[in-house]
C-alpha cells in the first residue's frame, strides 16, 4: 500500500480565489481597462476598506483599528496575550496606478489566514493582516504614513493639517474613514511585534527577467522626499522688462539643473526623481509667483544618500536671484537591512516549496521600512511583467501571486509558532 503524502499547509492556498479577490478590489476606482486611482482616505479606499472588513467578518477575524486608521484583521492564536506576527501592505493606489501595488500584499495575508483555515491548522500566536494608511502618499505627502506612525518615528499629529491638492485636510478624511469601518475592537495589535512579512510585485525586471519563482528581500534603499517653493511676482508675460521680472519658473528651472549636476553623477544606484510640479498662477501669458516641486532621492547607502540631501539643501541655501526659495523635507528614512534569520526564514520556505529563489533589495519603498525598526521584518517579492509599475499597465500572473501567498503562509506559520 503507498501512503498519499499528507498536504501542505501551503497546498490550501487558492489560486483562483486570490486572483478573484485581486480583480474585486480592481473594480473600486477602477480606470481605463487595467488601471485603478484608489488613493489614500478617499471614497474608493474606503470602499476597499469595507470589502475586505466584509470578507473578515464573513470568517469570523477580528477587524481592529488605529488612530491613523491602519486596518488590522486578525486571525487569533492559541494564545492571544502573546505579541502578533504581522503581514500586510496597502490598498490606497497611484493616481494612475495598477491593480497590484500594495493590494497584493493585503491580499496575500488575507488569502494565507483563509488557508490556515481551510487547511484546519492553529497558531500559538496571533496573526494579523495589516492595510497600512497611505503608502503611496500621492494625495496627503509623504508617504508611508500609516506605517511611520505605528511604528512610532512620526506622531499622528504631524498629519493631521497635510491637505491634499484640492485643500481637503487629512484630518477630516481620517475622520470620515474611520466611521465608515465596521470594527470590532480598537488598539489590541500594538507594538511590539513578533515579527513583519509583506509581500508584494517586485516592481522591477530581475525575477522576470530571470525566470526566478520568488524573491527574498534583504532590505530597502533609504528615501527622502523634499518639497521646494520658489516665490516670485506674478506680472505681464509681454510688458514686463527683463529688470523686473521675478520669475519663480526660470528660478525653478535654474535650481534644477543645479541640484540635477550635483546628483546625477553617474551612480547608477541613485534615483533622482521630480514627479510634481504646480505652478500658481498657472497662465501661459503671466510669469509665474510661485513654483512649487518635489524631490524623490533614493540610495542604498546612508552616507552618499545624506551627502546628496546635504547638496540640496545648500543649493536652496544660495538662494534664487529675485526670488525666494525654501526647502522643507517632507521624508527622511535611511536604507535598512533584514536580519539575516528573517531572510533565511522566507528563503527556506521558499525552497521547501520547490520554488526558486533569488536574494535582492528593494528598490521601492515600502512599509516594510519603518516595521523593520520595531521588529524582526522580511519581505517576498514576485514577478511583474516588464518590470512595470506605478503604471496601469502593471500586471503580475495568478500562478506568480498564488506562489507568494503560498511562502507567505509557510513563513507566517514558523513564526506564529515560534519555529525560527
Ligand atoms: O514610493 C515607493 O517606492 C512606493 O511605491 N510607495
Ligand atoms: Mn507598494
Ligand atoms: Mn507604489
Amino acid at each position: 500500500m503507498t501512503l498519499k503524502p499528507s498536504p501542505r499547509i501551503a497546498d490550501f492556498v487558492d489560486e483562483q480565489r486570490l486572483w478573484r479577490r485581486h480583480m474585486d478590489m480592481a473594480a473600486i476606482g477602477a480606470i481605463g481597462t487595467d488601471g485603478v486611482n484608489r488613493q489614500a482616505l478617499s471614497r474608493e479606499d474606503i470602499a476597499a476598506r469595507c470589502m475586505l472588513i466584509e470578507w473578515a467578518h464573513r470568517r469570523g477575524y477580528r477587524v481592529e483599528t488605529d488612530s491613523i486608521a491602519n486596518l488590522f484583521v486578525v486571525r487569533p492564536g492559541r494564545n492571544n496575550t502573546l505579541s502578533a506576527v504581522a503581514t500586510g501592505s496597502h490598498i490606497d493606489s497611484q493616481p494612475s496606478g495598477g491593480r497590484f501595488d500594495g493590494i497584493y500584499g493585503v491580499l496575500a495575508g488575507f488569502e494565507a489566514l483563509e488557508c490556515l483555515d481551510d487547511a484546519g491548522v492553529e497558531t500559538d500566536r496571533p496573526i494579523a493582516v495589516v492595510a497600512w494608511t497611505n503608502e503611496e502618499g500621492s494625495r496627503f505627502a509623504p508617504s508611508t504614513m500609516g506605517s511611520s506612525v505605528f511604528a512610532g518615528a512620526r506622531q499622528l499629529d504631524d498629519f493631521l493639517n497635510v491637505t491634499d491638492s484640492g485643500g481637503a485636510p487629512l484630518h477630516a478624511a481620517l475622520a470620515t474613514t474611520l466611521d465608515s469601518m465596521a470594527v470590532d475592537a480598537t488598539y489590541t495589535v500594538a507594538p511590539p511585534l513578533k515579527a513583519y512579512i509583506e509581500a508584494h510585485i517586485e516592481q522591477g525586471p530581475v525575477l522576470e527577467a530571470r525566470g526566478i519563482d520568488i524573491g527574498v528581500v534583504t532590505g530597502i534603499q533609504g528615501v527622502r522626499w523634499f518639497e521646494i517653493e520658489i516665490t516670485g511676482r506674478s506680472a505681464h508675460a509681454g510688458t514686463t522688462p527683463k529688470a523686473n521680472r521675478s520669475d519663480a519658473m526660470a528660478a525653478a528651472i535654474d535650481a534644477i539643473n543645479r541640484v540635477r549636476l550635483a546628483i546625477e553623477d553617474g551612480d547608477e544606484r541613485t534615483r533622482f526623481t521630480i514627479g510634481r510640479m504646480e505652478v500658481v498662477p498657472n497662465s501661459p501669458n503671466t510669469i509665474a509667483e510661485i513654483v512649487r516641486f518635489t524631490i524623490d532621492l533614493r540610495h542604498p547607502d546612508a552616507v552618499e544618500l545624506e551627502t546628496y540631501a546635504n547638496a540640496i539643501r545648500s543649493i536652496c541655501d544660495a538662494g534664487a536671484g529675485p526670488c525666494g526659495i525654501s526647502c522643507r523635507e517632507l521624508l527622511s528614512q535611511p536604507p535598512c537591512s533584514f536580519p539575516e534569520l528573517m531572510v533565511d526564514t522566507v528563503e527556506s520556505a521558499a525552497t521547501s516549496l520547490s520554488l526558486s529563489t533569488i536574494r535582492l533589495p528593494s528598490g521601492a519603498m515600502h512599509d516594510a521600512l519603518f516595521l523593520a525598526s520595531i521588529c524582526p521584518t522580511s519581505m517576498i517579492f514576485v514577478p511583474c511583467r516588464n518590470g512595470v509599475s506605478h503604471n496601469p499597465a502593471e500586471f503580475a500572473e495568478p500562478s506568480h501571486l498564488a506562489n507568494g501567498a503560498r511562502v507567505l503562509v509557510e513563513t507566517l506559520v514558523k513564526l506564529a509558532n515560534n519555529e525560527q
